[in-house]
Parts: structure tokens; C-alpha cells; sequence
């Protein structure tokens, strides 16, 4: 029988497997990278992989909560593609995140585009299946609002937990236009459910103008510290990661990235973009100088395509998620000795 050199099976075998080990990525040395389903990294998916993952790469089109230019609903599957690129060794981390844990596209959360209150039960939902298997979630959003929903099942899991948020804004507003659940408010309503730890909450990259100082102040009283773009510009990378891992410790660690903490010279595909931003670079060394914190999941947020150019937003988005699915693949790595 002569061996089909297209479609799903021929993809399936190209996947590069060690003996009883995770199931890698397709081999772009058979099939060329532009060929083929996008699944993030050109990863299996979870079925393929018998449903069980160390790291689920899922994705969240939801932008329902934004209250600017929408389009974000489409970011998950824009980081995608423009994932086909990233190899499987990371020399920035010292790892093949792929070969050291089993990371897996989980596919999407199917939500309500018209219900926000049911939008954020599905995916507290999903993600408290997906938790409960085991596996550590890298999310791809949607807009901001997720975080909320990912965090309370995080906090089930791990109890309260300290946060790291990469952001222009700092989205702890109140409401807007009377309604909880936005993408401007997602870690004021986990603050009063009390699902965040305190004691270690940043923001990083903050900029922009505000409604007023009050912004600042409120936020400041809910125990969020601020790095701003300016202060990462002027005290470099290292020093920031290293102040941020001292404030973390060992506490389980969620970062949330939206991807407007960079400067929309690197990410104009997004809904809220501010001038001052971080280059892409100074966010990837941020991040792998948080490589030793507890990272229990993650999400890259607000790409919103359709804004996007020659896929500049979705690259940098790529990249991130790939920093921090490195991190969780050592860490579970490392546990297992
Ligand atoms: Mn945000």
C-alpha cells in the first residue's frame, strides 16, 4: 500500500515522538512549516495525545468585554498560526520545552458572545476540567475578562495566588456602564472574591493616562505594585526580574500578559494600544528571569488581528506563550527529577 504523503495521517506520523516520551511537535524537516492544521507550535492535539497533557495550550474567543476596538475573539487562532515558527529548542531557557513535558492544544472554550455572566461560567468550567486532569493551562485569549473565570479555578486548585500582570492598564476599574465583568476589571473582582494573594500583585508596564489619580490610588490599596514601561526602560530587564521574583518567592505564580503592555510598535494588533510601551525583547528577558518562580498557568490576551500587520502582534504573542510554556515544561520537568 502506497503511503499518503497528505492529510491528517501523514501530519500525525511526522510528529516527532522519543520512545514513551511526550509526542513533539511536527517535524518541519517532512513537512514544511506553513503545511498542515495550526495548532500552537504545530503541536497534537489533546485527543491525539490520549487526552491527558502536562501543559493544555487552549484557547478563549472571547471578546465580548472589551471596551474599545473589538476583534480579540480571533487571537487565539492568529498566535497559532504564527506559532508554526518556534522550534523546539529554546536556547534562551537552555530547553526543549516540548521533549521535557507533554504540551498539547486543547482546542478552544466555546463561550456565549452575547452573555458575558455565561460567557465567564463556561470558562471557569472548562478550566476547572482542565486543572482537574492535572495539567497546567496556557491560555490564549480573548480579551482581558477571562483572566477572572482562569483565576478562580486556579485558586481552587493552588488557594490564592500571587499575581503578575503584564499590562498597559492597570484593569482594576470598577464597572463600565454598570457592568462587573470586562476586560478593564478583571483583578478588582478577583481581589474582593479573594482569590489573589496580596501580598505579591504587580503590574508591569504600565502607561498611559488615567481617569483621574484615583485609579492609582484604588489600586494601590488593593496591594498591586506598579512597574511601569518607564521604570523597565530605565532599570533594565534583569533588575525588574529580579525585584518581581523577590516579591513572589516560591507563592504559586499566575502571569496574565495582555499583549498591549508592549509598545504598539511591536504589538498593533490589539483593542487599547498606549504610546511608551515595552519592546517585545524586554518582555521575553523579563520573563525568563522569572523561570525559577512556581508558574502554576498563564495567559497571552487582546490580540486582536484584524489591527495587525505582516502578523508583528501574533509573532511577539507566539513568543510569550512559548517563554511561558518553557517555564511550566521545566518546572514539571524538574518535579518529576
Ligand atoms: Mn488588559
Amino acid at each position: 500500500m502506497s503511503m499518503c504523503r497528505w492529510g491528517a495521517g501523514a501530519y500525525a506520523r511526522a510528529m516527532t515522538t522519543a520512545s514513551h516520551g511526550p509526542v513533539g511537535p511536527v517535524d518541519s524537516s517532512r513537512i514544511p512549516r506553513y503545511a498542515g492544521p495550526a495548532t500552537f507550535a504545530r503541536l497534537p492535539r489533546l485527543d491525539e495525545v490520549g487526552g491527558r497533557t502536562d501543559v493544555a495550550v487552549v484557547g478563549v474567543p472571547f471578546d465580548t468585554g472589551v471596551s474599545y476596538r473589538p476583534g480579540a475573539r480571533f487571537g487565539g487562532n492568529a498566535i497559532r498560526e504564527a506559532s508554526r515558527l518556534l522550534r523546539p529548542y529554546n536556547p534562551a531557557q537552555d530547553a526543549s520545552p516540548f521533549a521535557l513535558a507533554q504540551v498539547a492544544d486543547a482546542g478552544d472554550i466555546a463561550v456565549n458572545p452575547f452573555d458575558i455572566n455565561e460567557a465567564v461560567e463556561t470558562i471557569e468550567a472548562a478550566a476547572d476540567d482542565i486543572l482537574g486532569t492535572g495539567a497546567r493551562m496556557m491560555t490564549l485569549g480573548g480579551d482581558h475578562t477571562i483572566a477572572l473565570p482562569l483565576l478562580r479555578s486556579v485558586a481552587k486548585k493552588h488557594g490564592p495566588v500571587a499575581l503578575l500582570h503584564f499590562d498597559a492598564h492597570l484593569d482594576t476599574w470598577d464597572t463600565y456602564f454598570g457592568a462587573e465583568y470586562t476586560h478593564g476589571t478583571p483583578f478588582r473582582r478577583a481581589v474582593e472574591e479573594g482569590i489573589l494573594d496580596t501580598s505579591a500583585l504587580s503590574h508591569v508596564g504600565t502607561r498611559g493616562p488615567l481617569y483621574g489619580k484615583q485609579d492609582l490610588t484604588d489600586d494601590e490599596k488593593m496591594g498591586f505594585g506598579i512597574v511601569t514601561s518607564a521604570d523597565v526602560y530605565r532599570r533594565g530587564a534583569d533588575e525588574v526580574a529580579d525585584q518581581l521574583r523577590q516579591r513572589i518567592g516560591d507563592r504559586p505564580l499566575y502571569i496574565s500578559i495582555d499583549i498591549d503592555c508592549l509598545d504598539p510598535a511591536h504589538a498593533p494588533g490589539t483593542g487599547t494600544p498606549e504610546a511608551g510601551g515595552m519592546t517585545s525583547r524586554e518582555l521575553l528577558e523579563i520573563l525568563r528571569g522569572l523561570a525559577s518562580c512556581n508558574l502554576v498557568s498563564a495567559d497571552v490576551v487582546e490580540v486582536a488581528p484584524a489591527y495587525d500587520h505582516a502578523e508583528i502582534t501574533a509573532v511577539a504573542a507566539s513568543h510569550t506563550a512559548y517563554e511561558l510554556t518553557t517555564i511550566m515544561s521545566r518546572q514539571i520537568a524538574d518535579a518529576r527529577g
